[in-house]
């Protein structure tokens, strides 16, 4: 006899199914795999992805290329996203996020880190040095400092000025694309197949102090899984936590969507469940295959994507 038990199992398993084949009729033919490296970050950071490349021509590690990309947007104090130069909270601190990822699953990230411009590199430390996977705030600092990383004053005078600017009406109000959402994911595929990535911002400007984005959440900001693939976000950060993105997007892939079909339905579901007419979340992925995608909610979010034979900033595609 069939109970509500056995009935709903039923139930559950031809959703299953019928959710596995729509991913499968929605998944492109199968990429062939490019026999290059293929290196993708988000917004136009041409130049940490050459950093990266370079790396990866004099044989360097492919996870030294994405550090070392990563930094060179860290140390730009005309970055106003990401490490040195960043906004600050509305204390006047700036404080830093960041993650790591690498193929084999191991991960490592600063949340609230204060006076380091390398938080990505501290990251990596956490990873390789540490039992853990996040240290925060003073915690993260100290041990940054007993890692040997110079404590530098990350407040430039630039970022100083609009923030006095700012304290005039101490207002909180993100606007779309023009907060210079540039938080810089990195995520890469080299020519044996192997991907990593890392993530690194200074998070929301004004933010209240404390507060933690997106970014150095594994399966938020980023998330890699080197059997399929690694997605990461930029945006604002909240609604990316409230639903485990890339973490979605790598599992979509794994299902058969192709990058760009990954992104799009993450960033679609963001749409199903909440008001999005103020917000912006950007994604882009890449898969085994080195076949890269983006989507964003609103217009204007752009990545930049290196292989062997050229740097191209790509416009992504969005739900509005
Ligand atoms: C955050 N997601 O802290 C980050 C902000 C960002 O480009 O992406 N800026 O919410």
């Amino acid at each position: 006899m069939i109970n509500r038990r056995s009935f709903n199992k039923v139930l559950s398993a031809l959703a299953g199914s019928a959710f596995l084949s729509a991913c499968q009729n929605n998944s492109s033919k199968k990429t062939p795999f490019y026999k290059g490296d293929v290196i993708i970050s988000t917004w136009a950071n041409t130049n940490a992805n050459e950093v990266a490349k370079s790396i990866l021509n004099k044989n360097g590690s492919l996870l030294d290329a994405i550090e070392k990309g990563i930094n060179s947007v860290e140390e730009d104090p005309k970055d106003t996203s990401v490490g040195f130069g960043g906004r600050p909270d509305n204390s006047g601190e700036v404080t830093l996020d960041a993650c790591i990822m690498d193929e084999k699953g191991n991960a490592g990230s600063v949340t609230c880190l204060k006076e380091v411009v390398n938080a990505v590199s501290v990251a990596r430390k956490v990873m390789e040095e540490t039992p853990h996977v996040i240290l925060t705030g003073q915690g993260a600092h100290n041990f940054a400092m007993d890692q040997g990383f110079k404590k530098t004053n990350l407040l430039t005078e630039d970022s100083k000025i609009a923030y006095d600017k700012w304290l005039q009406k101490s207002i909180y109000n993100p606007e779309i694309n023009i907060e210079r959402h540039d938080t810089i994911g990195m995520i890469a595929r080299n020519a044996k197949g192997t991907i990593s990535g890392a993530c690194s911002t200074s998070g929301l400007a004004y933010k209240i102090p404390g507060r933690v984005g997106d970014s150095p959440i594994i399966g938020s900001g980023l998330f890699v899984d080197n059997e399929v693939g690694a997605a990461t976000a930029t945006g604002l950060g909240e609604i990316v936590l409230k639903s485990c993105s890339t973490f979605l997007v790598v599992e979509l892939m794994r299902n058969g969507m192709s990058p760009a079909q990954a992104c799009k339905e993450a960033v679609t579901r963001i749409n199903n469940k909440y008001d999005i007419k103020d917000l912006q979340v950007g994604l882009i992925a890449i898969n085994k295959a080195g076949e890269h995608g983006a989507y964003s909610i609103q217009p204007g979010f752009v990545y930049a994507v290196t292989n062997n034979e050229k740097t191209t900033v790509i416009d992504s595609k969005s739900l509005t």
